[in-house]
């Protein structure tokens, strides 16, 4: 359901490098991870007009906000919702400026769900959830996922950041 991206030999040589130079980099895996909203897309709504968004990650039954940092976006069909990272599909409508609240985690590999959500009156819905199991890294992790389910349609993007 999602694809997972790194970019291990760019990493590699950069870390090398860094060495040669006395630089800071850090030959070890980073022992946490930074959760970094990148953008989402609204391509079909959940319902009409409008759906009213926000996403959490949570572990062992704890929530953690990443977007908004309070409340929910509204957000209409085409909207492409801009944090970081790669720029908005063409044809999408730009809304930029945001930004995200970028909790940490242990890199334990215990389960970590990151979810998009709906917010209803009579109970939210989960549009979207990337299930992941952070393991200790030494450059960024990307999260790509494209839910087209249910008679909505989100592309959904975020990363891990090394972070010591
Ligand atoms: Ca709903
Ligand atoms: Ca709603």
């Amino acid at each position: 359901m999602y694809r997972l991206l790194t970019r291990a030999s760019l990493g590699a040589a950069l870390i090398a490098e860094s060495l040669l130079a006395g630089g800071t980099a850090h030959a070890e895996p980073a022992p946490l991870v930074r959760v970094v909203l990148e953008s989402f897309v609204a391509y079909d709504l959940e319902e009409n007009g409008h759906d009213e968004i926000y996403v959490e990650a949570q572990r062992d039954g704890k929530s953690r906000r990443l977007f908004p940092t309070t409340g929910a976006l509204s957000v209409a069909r085409n909207d492409c919702v801009y944090i970081s990272g790669d720029g908005c599909p063409s044809g999408t409508n730009y809304r930029g400026y945001y930004s995200s609240i970028r909790p940490l985690y242990e890199a334990n590999g215990k389960l970590l769900m990151v979810t998009l959500y709906d917010d209803d009156l009579s109970g939210d819905d989960a549009l979207v959830n990337v299930p992941i199991w952070p393991q200790p890294i030494s450059e960024n992790q990307y999260f790509r996922e494209d839910a087209d389910i249910n008679g909505y349609h989100y592309a959904f993007n975020f990363r891990l950041e090394p972070a010591y």
